[in-house]
């Protein structure tokens, strides 16, 4: 089993990447993002409770977090591995993921940190915000979810580089040449198949 985490600020690419690097190395993606997005489209109670947090530009209750991911690593017991993208945002979500993994007698082998100018990352923020309807893809929210991330998400990568398993990759190349750099990293683990 071979384990990403996909790592960086909102807007940095990790759900584009994740998409490109699911399908060339067949792993599962386990994106927080959408399942949270898809929880508050479905106006379940907790897509209703996520919602307060996301349209203001917070991260979501760690609790709430954890536990949606567990439910989903359980769902496919079979994965050749698979791809966190956005999640852990807090060192208490990364602590879960590591108690979560050991009980799977796994482990996360290594994390991607995707490495991008904040006025890129508004620029594409912006720009997707246009076309998308996504509510917390207007510039206020944008910066709001930038300093949230400094705050709380941007330590994690300490906890990680504690461990050696932490990459940056630059991400402000095209998609295709940053997904080059990212496989490059990927291919000393496990190989396309
Ligand atoms: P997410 O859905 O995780 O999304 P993101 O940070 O906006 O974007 P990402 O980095 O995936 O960028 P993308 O590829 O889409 O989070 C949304 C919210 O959910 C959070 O703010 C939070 O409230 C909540 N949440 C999620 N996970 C959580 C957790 N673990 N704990 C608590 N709360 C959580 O790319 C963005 C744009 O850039 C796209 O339009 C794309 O086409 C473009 N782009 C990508 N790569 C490009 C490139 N190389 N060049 C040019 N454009 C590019």
């Amino acid at each position: 089993m071979f384990n990403l985490v996909l790592f960086g600020p909102p807007g940095s690419g990790k759900g584009t990447q994740s998409e490109n690097i699911v399908t060339t190395y067949n792993l599962h993606h386990i994106s927080t993002g959408d399942l949270l997005r898809d929880e508050v489209s479905r106006h379940t109670p907790l897509g209703t409770e996520a919602k307060k947090y996301m349209d203001q530009g917070m991260l979501v209750p760690d609790e709430v977090v954890i536990g949606m991911i567990s439910s989903k690593i359980d769902e496919t017991p079979d994965a050749r591995g698979f791809v966190f993208d956005g999640f852990p945002r807090t060192r208490t979500q990364a602590e879960a993921l590591d108690k979560l993994l050991e009980f799977k007698q796994t482990k996360i082998h290594l994390v991607l940190s995707l490495d991008v100018p904040e006025p890129e990352l508004i620029k594409r923020l912006v720009s997707r915000g246009e076309t998308s309807g996504r509510s917390d893809d207007t510039e206020e929210v944008i910066t709001k979810r930038i300093k949230e991330y400094h705050l709380k998400t941007q330590p994690v990568a300490n906890y990680y580089f504690g461990s050696g398993k932490l990459e940056t990759v630059t991400g402000n190349h095209t998609v295709t040449d940053t997904f080059k750099a990212l496989s490059k990293q990927i291919n000393k683990y496990i190989l396309p198949i």
